[in-house]
């Protein structure tokens, strides 16, 4: 039996593996033992991530349709008419009607290669991707306020922390390799306080747990600021040195007493007094979040604020602290990383800057266009109006994940001409004019880049089934077609050109990416990466700290629709299920959808654990089962979004951040009825 050693599909941990391969078949997947931050460990998914590579249902061919049906065809026939449908629209309604949505699940390169051809073979900056939905926050947050939107330090490093703020984040459940290392902290002695309205298992774990009203968090995070800094705790040099902004940070920060800011949030102000003294007396205070901080309408205020409160302990640029975005899927990170984005092109530099375009331009051979392009909602919305005519998505399913299905399906179902590539049938393929059949991770070769910016290669172990390919393949051969120039012998080669022209990627090369994978920034060839950003300086010069207000969501419950639903996820399935309902060991944990809901409120309903319910919103509704769940404050329900036969996003709006453009996810009033049984 043959170990390839590769990198896990699911979360942006990047767990290290193995995959076991046998006369030609994979088996099974086991831990790589000297991944430098997983160390022999995976987590339950990990451990059954080659089980969907081999599935009866996985694509096998390109499809072409024809009235209702997807009829099978040749790659040639596929792209044949593929850049024939993106040409004539191109040609009548111009560039502006083209976009791409690329996928987190696909490979840097494959991400660099789809940016490149949305720019100069389609001639539009429309191109976007599932981080819009998810980290888009925090690129557009610390990028202004640290001057890099990615996470501080290494994942190893919060081991090393007085005190960890988990905000937002289910971290056991979604991130559960860097819950171990936060467990690891907190076994040294280490304080751990945990933000979330569930008592999540690691909340059960904490010193401190504060149960916010959902999407209150400016509130108690300015309210620990100024606390913090009455009580003499802020780090009045770093302030001094390292930072601007801190005088009128401070006086917005100032109205949030520890009693307005329980009055807002719900959080009662003895707790917020004690988590102040945790967090302002550490040595090294750590900051940790996810989309309970970022899917909100201001979400983008909100990770400022988190910014701020990191900014003002001083805890950034060493070992210990810092801000930690947990990045979602394996490769968000990477596709952030690639200019997978309507603003920026690889490594973050602006379309804006005609410097910057006349770089790629001259390497890439062909003009490139200067205005930003359309976020991913955005290019919905254009479908639906009927501005953009021709879609390519990539590796995402956005009818079941981006919110408001029926706008989606609509949207979509407007189009001229859609093609998606996946690895399997999804509900997003089923609206396509063209499917093409897409190698996985097991049968290709290509990088990811993780949640603490490690630059790490995937390898092929098996050949793809029947004429699916790896997308480098098509996206070249469809980037000719469009009239542009894409000749590469090989993933790796792509990175050289990646390594040319992204300065943070600059001396990544396949030669060094061993076992360990290197760390962004990696300027250069002889450079060995980098753990912590921002140790003496930031990428420009001092941080910004900025003022943020609290503002009410936009819904709240009211005598119609008296609970407020938050959306989310389970441990056992990864977003959309394409992959987890197919893996038989995980399906079998979680096989039908449900809605959590406080004991005390199912019991003045006279509902009980496995009583069928349906929850409705002002967009629609779904039908579930109840589940009891003691961590669910009153008032709340919890419906994760991986089922297509109950799909939450049929219940979430399009209500957008006006800096970040991300939906609101997490807020929505919701009404519960009893069903027939
Ligand atoms: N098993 C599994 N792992 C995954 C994924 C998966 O689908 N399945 N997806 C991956 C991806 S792409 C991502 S982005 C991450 C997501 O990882 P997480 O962000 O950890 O997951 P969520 O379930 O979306 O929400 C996190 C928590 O936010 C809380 N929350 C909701 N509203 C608020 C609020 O207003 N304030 C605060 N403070 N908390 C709030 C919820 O109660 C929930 O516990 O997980 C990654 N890992
Ligand atoms: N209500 C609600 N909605 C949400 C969220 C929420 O918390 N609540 N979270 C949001 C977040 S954070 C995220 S990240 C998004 C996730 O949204 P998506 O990324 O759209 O969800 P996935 O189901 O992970 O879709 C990935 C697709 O890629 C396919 N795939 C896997 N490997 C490959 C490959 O190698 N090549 C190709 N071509 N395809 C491949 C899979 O089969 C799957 O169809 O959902 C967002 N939507
Ligand atoms: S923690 Fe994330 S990367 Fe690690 S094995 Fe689990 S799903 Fe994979
Ligand atoms: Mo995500």
């Amino acid at each position: 039996m043959e170990k390839v050693i590769s990198t896990c599909i699911y979360c942006g941990c990047g767990c290290g593996l193995l995959l076991h391969v046998d006369g030609g078949r994979i088996v099974g997947a086991s831990p790589s033992l000297t991944h430098p931050m997983s160390r022999g460990s995976l987590c339950i998914k990990g451990w059954l991530a080659a089980d969907f590579v081999g599935h009866p249902d996985r694509l096998r061919s390109p499809l072409i349709r024809q009235g209702d049906l997807l009829i099978k065809s040749t790659w040639d026939e596929a792209l044949a008419l593929t850049a024939a449908s993106l040409r004539s629209i191109q040609k009548e309604f111009g560039p502006q009607a083209l976009g791409i949505l690329t996928s987190a699940k696909g490979t840097n390169e494959e991400n660099y290669l789809l940016m490149k051809m949305a720019r100069v073979a389609l001639g539009t900056n429309n191109v976007d991707h599932v981080a819009r939905l998810c980290h888009a926050p925090t690129v557009a947050a610390l990028g202004f306020a640290l001057g890099s939107g990615a996470m501080t330090g290494s994942i190893s490093s919060l081991q090393s922390s007085d005190a960890i703020l988990v905000v937002g984040s289910n971290t056991t459940e979604q991130h559960p390799l860097v819950a171990s290392y936060i467990l690891r902290a907190r076994s040294r002695g280490a304080k751990l306080i945990v933000v979330d309205p569930r008592k999540t298992r690691l909340a059960e774990l904490a010193d401190l747990w504060l149960s916010p009203r959902q999407g209150t968090d400016v509130a108690w995070i300015n309210c620990l600021l100024n606390i913090i800094v009455k009580q003499d705790l802020a780090d009045m040099q770093f302030i001094k040195e390292r930072t601007y902004g801190f005088v009128e940070t401070l006086h917005t920060a100032s109205a949030y007493t520890a009693e307005k800011a329980e009055e807002i949030s719900g959080i009662p102000a003895a707790d917020l007094v004690k988590a102040a003294s945790i967090f302002g007396l550490a040595g090294r205070g750590a900051i940790v979040y996810a989309m309970g901080v970022t899917q909100h309408f201001r979400g983008t205020d909100i990770v400022q604020a988190l910014a701020n409160l990191a900014l003002v302990t001083g805890n950034v640029g060493r070992v210990g602290t810092g801000v930690y975005p947990l990045r979602g899927h394996q490769n968000v990170q990477g596709a952030c990383d690639m200019g997978a984005l309507p603003n920026v092109l690889s490594g973050y530099q602006q379309v804006s800057s005609p410097q910057v375009r006349a770089k790629f331009a001259e390497a890439w051979g062909g003009q490139l266009p200067c205005e930003p392009g359309l976020t991913a909602l955005e290019m919905l919305w254009a479908a639906e109006s009927g501005s953009l005519k021709g879609l390519i998505i990539v590796g995402e399913n956005p009818v079941l994940s981006y919110p408001h299905t029926s706008r989606v399906q609509k949207a979509l179902n407007e189009l001229e001409f859609l093609a998606v590539c996946d690895i399997f049938p999804t509900e997003t393929t089923a609206l396509a004019d063209v499917v093409l059949p897409a190698a996985c991770f097991a049968e290709k070769n290509g990088t990811f880049t993780s949640t603490e910016r490690r630059v790490q290669r995937i390898r092929k172990a098996v050949d793809p089934p029947g004429e699916a390919r790896a997308e480098m393949e098509w996206i070249c051969d469809l980037t000719r077609r469009l009239g542009a120039i894409a000749e590469y012998s090989s993933p790796g080669d792509v990175m050289d050109e990646i390594a040319s022209l992204t300065p943070i990627y600059g001396g990544i090369s396949y030669e060094r990416l061993g076992p360990e994978g290197l760390q962004w920034p990696c300027p250069t060839k002889d450079h060995p990466g980098t753990g912590i950003l921002h140790a003496s300086s930031f990428p420009h010069g001092r941080a910004r700290l900025r003022p943020v207000l609290y503002l009410d969501p936009p819904e709240t419950p009211d005598a119609d629709y008296p609970f407020m639903l938050t959306t989310g996820r389970s441990m056992y399935h990864f977003h959309t299920g394409t992959m987890t309902r197919r893996t038989s060991l995980l399906d079998r944990e979680v096989p039908t959808p449900f809605v959590e809901i406080n004991p005390e409120d199912a019991r003045l309903m006279d509902i009980r654990d496995g009583t069928k319910v349906r929850v409705e919103t002002r967009r629609g509704s779904v039908s579930v089962e109840a589940r009891l769940a003691e961590g669910v404050s009153k008032g709340d329900l919890f419906l994760p979004f991986h089922f297509s036969e109950a799909p939450a996003n049929a219940l979430t709006a399009q209500c957008l951040d006006p800096v970040s453009k991300i939906a609101e996810l997490k807020v929505s009033a919701a009404r519960l009825k009893k069903e027939a049984p």
